[in-house]
């Protein structure tokens, strides 16, 4: 497998999973960061399979979708389960957390001075079905007993959602435990706490 290059946009967006993945895995990689004014100018957009970014190349493989690019990671780094059943429940988590991410989109790109307040009252009655699986397994993961694609998908959502709103988790014991036991990892401590993370604003628009 690899060598792995991202090619995405100066942003954190739908490239923050997989790469605090490939830094916990251990796994190295390349960016190719795409300024959008050339991106508008549309020949690479016109390469990519739906028009749209990220791309992971995995040696001479190309993949797109970020989704689809953390489970072919998941596969790669032994992140999927250890059975068909974990990885169906791998799989089902990993849908939850793309439905909030894409009401957080929304809300971000579409109504952030409308809307941010609403979501915010609205956020536990998303929280707390994943309060809910993490509390039931006991591991401190989604399912199996180490972090699997879907499990760095719900820190990444979670940790955007913080810098959303700071008590966020403050009702969902298991979720903030989560959160603060995935930032202690040390290669995601290291990764977190480096230059190129933490330069990179998490969504295009600059709305957080
Ligand atoms: N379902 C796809 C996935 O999960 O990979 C969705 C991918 C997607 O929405 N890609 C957006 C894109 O390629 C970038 S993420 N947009 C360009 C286009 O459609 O032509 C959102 C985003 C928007 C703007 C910036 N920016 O200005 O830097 C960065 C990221």
């Amino acid at each position: 497998m690899g060598p792995y290059t991202i090619t995405y946009f100066g942003v954190r967006g739908r490239c923050g999973a997989m790469r605090i993945m490939m830094a916990d895995q251990g796994q190295e990689w390349k960016e190719i960061v795409v300024d959008f004014a050339d991106w508008m100018k549309g020949d690479l957009k016109a390469t990519c399979v739906f028009g749209q970014l990220p791309k992971l190349e995995d040696g001479g493989f190309a993949l797109y979708q970020s989704n689809a690019i953390l489970r072919h990671l998941g596969r790669n780094h032994d992140a999927y389960g250890k059975d068909g059943k974990e990885a169906a429940l791998i799989d089902m988590m990993c849908d939850g957390v793309e439905d909030l991410r894409l009401k957080y989109v929304k809300m971000i790109y579409q109504e952030y001075d409308t809307g941010k307040d609403v979501y915010i009252k609205d956020l536990p009655n998303h929280l707390d079905k994943f309060e809910a699986v993490m509390a039931k397994n006991k591991t401190g993961f989604l399912v199996g007993d180490k972090p699997s694609f879907a499990d760095y998908s719900l820190f990444e959502v979670l940790l955007n959602h913080l810098v959303l709103c700071s008590s966020c988790l403050d009702t969902f014991p298991s979720l903030k435990s989560f959160v603060e036991k995935m930032s202690a990892r040390p290669k995601i401590k290291t990764f977190l706490d480096s230059e190129a993370y933490k330069k990179l604003p998490i969504n295009g628009n600059g709305k957080q």
